[in-house]
């Protein structure tokens, strides 16, 4: 159990998930996403669900414009603009800390400059100009792993050892993005949960967390409502939140820095538990140096 995670810097704030696995809140500013199936297209909704989201715990919203579930199309550049530069302004001028889901550099630069303070990319800034962009708006980083892309990431993914293979990548892009001037605590990693993994390799992948924790920068955990949660519990996607909860507080228990989850409050109930258990074992730890 980890006892002792790293704060995240992101744009002049410093975020201590020792006071509490950090949550970030799910917005989907999309027709397609994996979850909220257009229901949140309208300005207003999307500006009003992350109110609440960030009323009910969340330490961050996550807007986001793309869907990347399996399957799905290519968004146009202008098209994702328009659906989340406006959002973003709007929860950013509330006081609400924003992050901003895109791999384009031009949907990220514009939504640092409509107040975001993190950049989470599916693609791990793999585009050209978005490290660069990102260290010199001292934005926080989100370095997701995934393989292949939404059309093709789930046709048959293998991999021999997926926590190794998987912690190597994000090894490798942590080296390239500190190389593009990010500064290594303004990283935060993440395994990318169904994204070209089976439910076995994703189950891996949670019971690997502690390795992943290991390379010293935060580690965030995305499992909010996905397939292979649908796989185990026979559930509809709608139907996913109180197991995805559970999912929360087992990535906290394992090393997880923040958790991604569309419902924040009952991710926070899970994580009063789990937060505790982190706290005790630290407490439990300095008891036990002190006495040696
Ligand atoms: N999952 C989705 C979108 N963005 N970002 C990160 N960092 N990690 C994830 O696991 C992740 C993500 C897809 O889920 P959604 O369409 O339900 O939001």
């Amino acid at each position: 159990m980890c006892t002792d995670r790293p704060f995240w810097h992101v744009r002049g704030e410093v975020l201590d998930p020792n006071r509490g696995t950090l949550i970030m809140g799910v917005v989907n500013a999309t027709p397609d996403s994996f979850s909220d199936g257009g229901r949140f297209m309208d300005e207003d909704k999307a500006v009003d669900l992350g109110l609440r989201l960030s009323d009910q715990g969340a330490h961050l919203i996550d807007v986001g414009g793309e869907s990347t579930r399996p399957g799905a199309a290519d968004v146009d550049e202008t098209e994702e603009l328009c659906r989340v530069v406006g959002v973003v302004g709007r929860l950013s001028a509330a006081g609400v800390l924003v992050s901003i889901d895109t791999s384009k550099p031009r949907v990220a630069a514009e939504a640092i400059a409509a107040g975001a303070v993190v950049v989470n990319d599916v693609a791990a800034l793999e585009a050209e100009g978005m490290a660069g962009l990102c260290a010199e708006a001292g934005v926080g980083v989100v370095l997701m792993h995934r393989r292949g892309n939404p059309r093709t990431m789930q046709v048959d993914p293998t991999y021999t050892d997926v926590v190794g293979e998987v912690g190597a990548y994000l090894r490798a892009r942590i080296g390239s993005v500190v190389g593009a001037g990010v500064p290594r605590g303004a990283i935060a990693i993440d395994p990318g949960i169904g994204f070209g993994k089976t439910t076995v390799h994703n189950l891996a992948l949670l019971n690997g967390l502690p390795a992943l924790a290991a390379e010293g920068v935060p580690l965030l955990v995305g499992t909010s409502r996905k397939a292979f949660l649908g796989a185990l519990t026979g559930k509809p996607i709608q139907d996913r939140d109180a197991v995805t909860a559970v999912s929360a507080a087992i990535c906290a228990l394992g090393g997880a820095s923040i958790v991604r989850v569309h419902d924040v409050a009952l991710a926070r109930d899970a994580l009063a538990l789990a937060d505790a258990m982190v706290r005790e074992m630290g407490e439990g730890d300095d008891d036990r140096t002190a006495t040696a």
